[in-house]
């Protein structure tokens, strides 16, 4: 079959990908070199989409109660359910909760049955968990939700300026195109964050500034500048108000308080500040350590304020640019997908948007408020107010903060619809019925990325069992409810058009998102359909915005905000005085239903961890490679700890991926409480008061098989390997039976052990025959299992069942260590010796050496780090 052209399934980058189904039923996946987002590239976690695709725990069936079902008992039920708790409470009774993970026109046609048929606001989306303070921002300044630069932007500019955005992790393929105009033309990379990530790894300079000293900055950085004289006066006195008010509350921070709100010293300030003056062009990235804060409509706007007073917005190479997060963050922001907006970037407080968007629609009834956003809307849950609530591609209960009650409130709702594509979620779990969806490589659609850019989803799988694309469940669903006039949709493509079409209304309320030209556009111009950027421009001329002004406002100019830093940024306290920061990992995708499918990408992280500073763990007698528990008002779990600088004292570091189905206790967000930024509704999810313990465990274990593993251990975590599984686990005592235990929780069942016991250390192995192969092998110690996970998982993978036992290679096969590059499958321990014998001492000769980082990238930063870390030291001369 040839290759179909189509994009990523995970970041808001947008990268091109053509996919070709193979003969032997896997899926061939390479950057598609003509896409404007990549030019070929792809990330680890792109690379190994076809990894992801198997449909072994996939749901596939509608179920009602947890009982196999049919379409139309489904869809009828949930019409019912929905029409009786209108009929008896009202609409406001009934709620959405939806994702940047759908496509475009699934995103549109949930929110025209909410808003515009149902007739309640209450659809909102887990960008608000994401993007909703850069929202907010961004229309406090620019009168309009939209992003100025493009991705071009990034290899023009002279200065790049990251601030809480681990762009080397979540954003990859920009972060290399980034890398790449470093080497060719020596941009400045600048990182903001409180953490030493890998992005830090590449960087001219890392502030690691004190968590949410953003503000203080920022308006540290408005006022060099206006002390440097470098306002550009034309541009403020054409195109922005407010300049003044932004002064004043800027200059009311004294250099004492700006030095203790960011914890950096005057040297670092004064390098930041004379770097941003000294490069006009200058474009600063920010993502979710700006907008996941209860200040994060503010750190945007501190931000932006600069670029307006600099005049640097929307030209070659300069500008403020939030990166998205999700495939389709930018998609449902266009169609409205959040509760306080209408489609088309109309605002639902607007009696004339609100006309227009009903008589587009003929719809009976339109909402006249905003609803209720994320964490309003799950307490409302909990309190009884929704009777009735869809959750579609999205999955609160790991996600959302204060996640065992959002759990609970979802359980509290009479009717809960969950629309998936796998059985088994933590939120899967609490629906009373379950709504199979097809999933990527199945879907047909569009999704607009980070600078805008509208591209083809493109279906190359056929939908599984009973499996059917979001747009046509809710569509079936309208239609039961009697709308179907208004969503007889055959087609994405119909979809699209009409979306379209409605962005002539944005056009004649004289707002920016016009693509009103595709309305026209029949099945098979959609298919064939380009990625494209708005605004549409046929001679292909500049696509950015406000160079020139011509804001979105009343009075179309700019309006710069005067900010000032919260009063009470001390989150943590004697009870719990731990910061908890969290994001993301390299290889991950945040709740791990598809990801932790891949081998590959589970080879990365193997397990839930969490970043201690060495002087905190030492005073918290928490050794390396311990378990800890870490603690808040809200939850507890347990989580291996990683003893590192890297991150500030007094601060930790967790992944938020981990869920109840791969490991005993590491959902973070039940630690995380739900302050929320007043204006956004976003959510602080990267400021949580906690305490951390050494959790008490005295017996250890690690095991490789073949066959799921069952643990029942008070920590577990689980990954999948290319033979099969691995396990970690650890217990207050060891088991009575160890042979019993083994096989009860590996999966076994006659299988005959070969046994090797050491009185001596406490040490205990097991391995299992079955048919004369190992089919599992288990390792005990009374303390952490020491003992090269990768050595044993590849000795497991290569049938190599001599060595398995041993734990350790010969002399011929020394330990590699922790994954690093997942495509070449080198590890640390190699990567270290090699920099330290000297035959290596760049990324490029690494490559050359053993292949890590030539294929997609993504590891390039720990090679740095590694090089930077093991390069033998040269002697003063
Ligand atoms: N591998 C991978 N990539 C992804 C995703 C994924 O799950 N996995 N998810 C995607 C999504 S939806 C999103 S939204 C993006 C998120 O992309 P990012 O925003 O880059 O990712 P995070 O790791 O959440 O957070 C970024 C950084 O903010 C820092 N930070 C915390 N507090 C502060 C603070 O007060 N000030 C500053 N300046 N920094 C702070 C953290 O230490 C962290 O390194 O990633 C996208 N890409
Ligand atoms: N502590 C903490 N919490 C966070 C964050 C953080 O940085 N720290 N980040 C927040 C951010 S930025 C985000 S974006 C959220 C992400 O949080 P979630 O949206 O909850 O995470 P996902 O795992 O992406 O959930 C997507 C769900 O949709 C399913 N799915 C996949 N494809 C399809 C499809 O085509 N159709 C349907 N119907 N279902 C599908 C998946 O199986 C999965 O269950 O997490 C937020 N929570
Ligand atoms: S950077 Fe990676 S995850 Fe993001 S769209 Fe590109 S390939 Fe996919
Ligand atoms: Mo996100």
């Amino acid at each position: 079959m040839t290759g179909v052209r189509t994009t990523c399934a995970y970041c808001g980058v947008g990268c091109g990908v053509i996919a070709t189904p193979q003969a032997d039923g896997g899926v061939d996946i390479k950057g598609d070199p003509n896409h404007p987002a990549n030019y070929g590239r792809l990330c680890a976690k792109g690379t190994n989409l076809g990894e992801t695709l198997s449909t072994v725990d996939r749901l596939l069936h509608p179920m009602i109660n947890g009982v196999q079902s049919d379409w139309d008992s489904a869809t009828t039920l949930m019409a019912e359910k929905f029409q009786t708790s209108i009929r008896e409470h009202g609409p406001d009774s009934v709620a959405f909760y939806v994702s940047g993970q759908l496509l475009t026109e699934d995103y549109y046609v949930a929110n025209k049955l909410m808003k515009g048929f149902i007739g309640s606001a209450n659809i909102d989306t887990n960008s608000r968990l994401c993007m909703a303070s850069s929202v907010v921002g961004h229309k406090r300044a620019f009168g309009t939700d939209t992003v100025p630069g493009t991705y071009e932007d990034l290899e023009n500019a002279d200065l790049i300026v990251l601030v809480g955005s681990n762009l080397a992790w979540c954003h990859p393929v920009l972060h290399q195109r980034i890398l790449a105009a470093k080497e060719t033309r020596g941009t400045q990379i600048i990182n903001i964050d409180p953490r030493r990530t890998a992005t830090s790894d590449l960087v001219d300079m890392h502030l690691g500034i004190k968590s949410g000293g953003d503000v203080a900055l920022f308006n540290g950085l408005l006022n060099a500048i206006v002390d440097a004289g470098a306002v550009d006066q034309d541009y403020v006195d054409q195109h922005v108000n407010g300049c003044d008010a932004a002064l004043s509350a800027a200059r009311e921070t004294s250099l004492d308080q700006l030095l203790n709100l960011t914890g950096l010293n005057s040297d670092q300030l004064d390098a930041f500040y004379a770097a941003w003056i000294e490069n006009k062009r200058v474009v600063t990235i920010y993502s979710q350590g700006v907008n996941q804060a209860s200040d994060g409509s503010d750190k945007v706007n501190a931000i932006i304020n600069c670029h307006l007073a600099t005049g640097r917005v929307g030209r070659v190479g300069m500008g403020p640019f939030s990166v998205t997060g999700q495939p389709n963050a930018m998609g449902g922001r266009e169609v409205g997908g959040l509760s306080n907006m209408l489609a088309a970037h109309l605002d639902i407080e607007n009696p004339i948007h609100r006309e227009k968007v009903a008589d587009f629609w003929n719809a009976p009834t339109l909402p006249t408020q905003a609803g209720l956003k994320a964490v309003d809307l799950f307490d409302a849950c909990a309190s009884g107010q929704i009777k009735a609530l869809w959750i579609m591609c999205t999955n609160p209960a790991v996600s959302m903060p204060r996640a065992n009650d959002v759990a609970a409130a979802i359980k509290n709702v009479d009717f809960v619809a969950v629309s998936d594509i796998i059985a088994k979620t933590d939120t899967t779990k609490l629906a009373d019925v379950l709504l199979p969806a097809t999933g990527w490589g199945e879907k047909d659609g569009t999704v607009t990325n980070s600078e805008r850019r509208i591209s083809r989803q493109r279906g190359f799988l056929p939908a599984p069992m009973d499996a059917k694309h979001d747009w046509q469940i809710i569509c079936d669903v309208a239609t039961k409810m009697g709308w179907g006039h208004a969503f007889a949709f055959k087609t994405p493509s119909d979809i699209f058009a009409e979306w379209a079409a409605m962005t002539q209304l944005s056009r004649d309320a004289g707002k920016d998102l016009d693509i009103s030209a595709f309305s026209m556009m029949n099945d098979a111009e959609y298919d064939a359909l380009q990625p494209v950027q708005w605004p549409i421009k046929s001679d292909h001329s500049d696509t950015r915005f406000f160079a020139n002004g011509g804001f979105y406002t009343s009075d179309g100019r700019a309006n710069m905000l005067g900010i000032r830093p919260q009063s009470t940024p001390q989150i943590a306290n004697t009870k719990y005085p731990f910061t908890l920061n969290t994001g993301r990992v390299r290889d991950h995708w945040h709740t791990m239903t598809r990801s932790a499918k891949s081998p590959t990408l589970s080879a990365h992280m193997g397990e839930p961890y969490c970043e201690i500073h060495p002087i905190d763990a030492n005073a918290l007698h928490i050794k390396p490679a311990s378990l800890v528990c870490v603690e808040s008002p809200h939850g507890s779990v347990i989580l291996r700890a990683l003893i590192t600088d890297r991150v500030q004292q007094g601060q930790v570091f967790a992944p938020l991926h981990w869920t109840s189905l791969w490991a005993s206790k590491a959902r973070i967000d039940t630690l995380v409480p739900s302050l929320c930024d007043p204006y956004s509704g976003q959510p602080e999810l990267k400021r949580a008061a906690v305490n951390i313990r050494p959790f008490a465990a005295n017996w250890f274990a690690f095991a490789v098989c073949v066959d799921e593993p069952q643990p029942s251990t008070p920590y577990w975590a689980k990954a999948q390997t290319k033979s099969g599984w691995r396990v970690e686990m650890a217990a207050k005592g060891a088991p009575l039976d160890f042979i019993t235990f083994a096989k009860s929780e590996l999966g076994l069942s006659d299988e005959e052990p070969v046994v090797y016991e050491d009185k001596n250390t406490g040490q205990y192995r097991a391995a299992f025959m079955r048919d004369g192969r190992v089919v599992a092998t288990i390792f005990a110690a009374n303390e952490p299992v020491a003992l090269s996970r990768t050595f044993v998982v590849n000795a497991m993978n290569s049938g190599a069942d001599h060595n398995l036992l041993a734990g350790i290679g010969g002399a011929d096969q020394p330990d590699q260590g922790a994954i690093v590059c997942t495509c070449f499958n080198v590890g640390a321990n190699k990567l270290a010796t090699l920099v330290q014998s000297g035959k290596a001492s760049s990324i490029a000769q690494i490559g050359d050496a053993v292949l890590a980082g030539t294929n997609c990238g993504s590891c390039r930063p720990e090679l740095a780090a590694i090089i930077h870390r093991h390069a033998p030291k040269i002697a003063a001369e």
